[in-house]
């Protein structure tokens, strides 16, 4: 089987830090609030936080936009505030993980600021500058390509002081670096990833890990979209001709930052990839990333070019999602991710559960069953651990986050505030919006704002975004740490389990599906250890629907033993049965 290491064992927590607590009460949460938690990551029983980018930044993406590396911008405190948070986590035998955002920067970033001051600049070449390929019939420039940014647009913007353009495959203040430079390599890695393992860190999350060598010439991309004038540029950008060669330079740069005995993570924001090059990215033997995050499983039912566009999907879809994602390790040097949320997606209940005043909890539930019962390094996004559902009745204009305001602006001026587009994409955005997993952390149902800022008689300021109402209905930490039946009591009994049969959970081969087609049926068995009396089998049954549904094993003389589950175990566990609705159960098979 595997290899063994902590960091395939750990359950990382990740932190979106302007919503997980405020702690001087200006509105935004800061680095002394997780601090101030690190009891709350203890009794949950994760061991790894991730926290998403708290460093200086202009904040058009929410920190992924930075502008000083090597700072903490200063709503969130100081560099000292996050050296204390590190050794205190590391006392309480928590590890520190951060986020590594290096395909682009902020323009206000000095690196910018000086390729952008004349085409002579010796840091002209740091950024990918473009002349205009001509000039429209009204004088206007025209862009280098068709390329779109992903936040709507053309990914190319124009500077008047040195006439070309810059790309930004995302906001329009996030220029792309370009790697292809030797020296802004050194200089990127040594600013965003050695200042920070220098200071203790033990891994990174590395963002948009794919994006970083776009193909030569940059060429037009293919017309996916007919109804716009910029193209999706997907082959153009994703997994290109130098980026394994990137992978294996940094890495190596990050072992030699490393005092000896020590050993960091890395987790890669992939995507969209094929199978070979997921087990080139992870495989030990290539010296990469340890580990990647897919799409696979979080891309169904949205549209690939456009998220905001709901596609029907059938459970079957979602599991084979599911399955790409860790699949591809089986059996290799490789390894994988467990998640079903993160900043970027909306609340896993209300998408693959049932979000339902009746099913929310119970669904809740199986999904931390389904969860701890896949092989790889398992993820859980706050606020995910209470069952937090998506915001209801959300007006287009209370989302806050450059995607959905981009994408609205471009449908108001093309068809209006009162056409079908706009409400189609009111629906999605519904769905799908990022804001959904961005609301301040609900710590109790008494306080102002669910308690995210201080109190203690100061009037607590308002957070930079609304929290969502569920607060008041028990979805908060103070209720559910009281109620033993909570979807966060839980989760802390399904992180203690995954530890406990970690051979077969955490490290499980052979995954196999039962009855794939099945609508409503989530059916798998996985193998402990290699062959003869040490391979250990579990069977896993879930119903993912609101109906009571039968299941048989796939042996018809098993004799099953249930471990684990979301309903009281009851004492029948024969080959046949049925299951309650939302039910989950993990068995031994002897
Ligand atoms: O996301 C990269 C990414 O692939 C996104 O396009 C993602 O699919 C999108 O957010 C969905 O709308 C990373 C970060 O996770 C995201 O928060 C940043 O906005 C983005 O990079 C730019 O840094």
């Amino acid at each position: 089987g595997p290899q063994r290491k902590w960091w395939k064992e750990a359950t990382v927590y990740q932190i979106y830090p302007a919503s997980f607590k405020d702690s001087d009460n200006d509105g935004w949460g800061d680095l002394p609030g997780i601090t101030s938690k690190l009891d709350y990551f203890k009794y949950l029983g994760v061991d790894t936080i991730w926290i998403c980018p708290f460093y200086d930044s202009p904040q058009q993406d929410m920190g992924y936009d930075i502008s000083d590396y090597e700072k903490v911008w200063p709503r969130y405190g100081t560099n000292e505030d996050c050296f204390e948070l590190i050794e205190k986590a590391h006392q309480s035998g928590i590890k520190v993980v951060v986020d590594l955002v290096i395909n682009h920067c902020s323009t206000e970033h000095k690196w910018f600021e000086e390729s952008r001051s004349s085409r002579t600049n010796p840091k002209r070449d740091w950024f990918i500058w473009r002349p205009p390929k001509g000039f429209d019939s009204a004088g206007k420039p025209i862009p280098p390509n068709n390329w779109s940014s992903f936040f709507g647009g053309s990914a190319w913007e124009w500077e008047e002081t040195t006439q070309e353009f810059y790309l930004h495959l995302f906001a329009s203040r996030q220029p792309d670096f370009n790697w292809e430079n030797d020296e802004l390599r050194r200089n990127l890695y040594d600013s965003s990833a050695g200042f920070w393992l220098r200071h203790g860190v033990d891994g990174f999350r590395i963002d948009t890990a794919g994006l970083y060598s776009k193909i030569d010439g940059l060429p037009d991309a293919q017309v996916t979209n007919p109804n716009s004038e910029w193209q999706y540029p997907g082959p153009e950008t994703r997994n290109g001709p130098r980026i394994h060669e990137f992978h294996k330079e940094m890495r190596k740069y990050f072992e030699e930052q490393l005092p000896p005995g020590k050993e960091i993570f890395t987790v890669g924001e992939v995507g969209n990839c094929a199978d070979d090059g997921l087990l080139r990215y992870t495989s030990e033997a290539e010296g990469e990333m340890s580990q990647l995050f897919n799409f696979a499983h979080t891309n169904v039912g949205a549209n690939p070019y456009f998220r905001y566009s709901v596609l029907p999907f059938a459970l079957k879809d979602w599991k084979l999602g599911i399955a790409a994602s860790f699949l591809f390790a089986n059996r290799t040097d490789s390894w994988s991710t467990v998640y079903l949320e993160n900043h970027d997606q909306p609340r896993s209940v209300t998408r693959f559960g049932d979000d339902s005043q009746e099913w929310r909890e119970i669904s809740a539930k199986l999904l931390a069953v389904l969860e701890i019962a896949l092989t790889g390094t398992l993820y859980i996004y706050q606020g995910q651990e209470l069952g937090q559902i998506n915001n209801k009745g959300w007006r287009l204009d209370q989302y806050d986050d450059v995607d959905v305001k981009n994408k609205r602006a471009i449908i108001q001026e093309k068809y209006g505030d009162d056409s079908v587009q706009m409400q189609k994409f009111e629906e999605g955005v519904a769905l799908f919006s990022r804001d959904h997993a961005r609301n301040p952390m609900p710590w109790s149902s008494r306080e102002p704002d669910a308690g995210f800022g201080p109190h203690g008689g100061q009037a607590a300021a308002k957070p930079w975004l609304a929290v969502n109402d569920t607060f008041r209905e028990g979805i908060n930490v103070e209720d559910e740490l009281q109620d033993p039946d909570s979807v966060l009591n839980f989760w802390q009994s399904a992180i203690k389990t995954r530890k406990m049969h970690k051979d077969v959970l955490v490290y499980g081969q052979d995954f196999q599906f039962h009855n794939v087609d099945d609508p409503k049926l989530f059916l798998f068995t996985k193998e402990a250890g290699e062959t003869g009396s040490a391979r250990r089998t579990m069977f896993a049954a879930l119903n993912f629907s609101s109906e009571p549904s039968d299941f048989s094993t796939p042996w018809p003389d098993a004799k099953l033993t249930q471990f684990f589950g979301n309903y009281p175990t009851t004492a029948s566990s024969s080959a046949r049965d049925t299951l309650k609705p939302w039910e989950g159960r993990l068995f031994f098979v002897d």
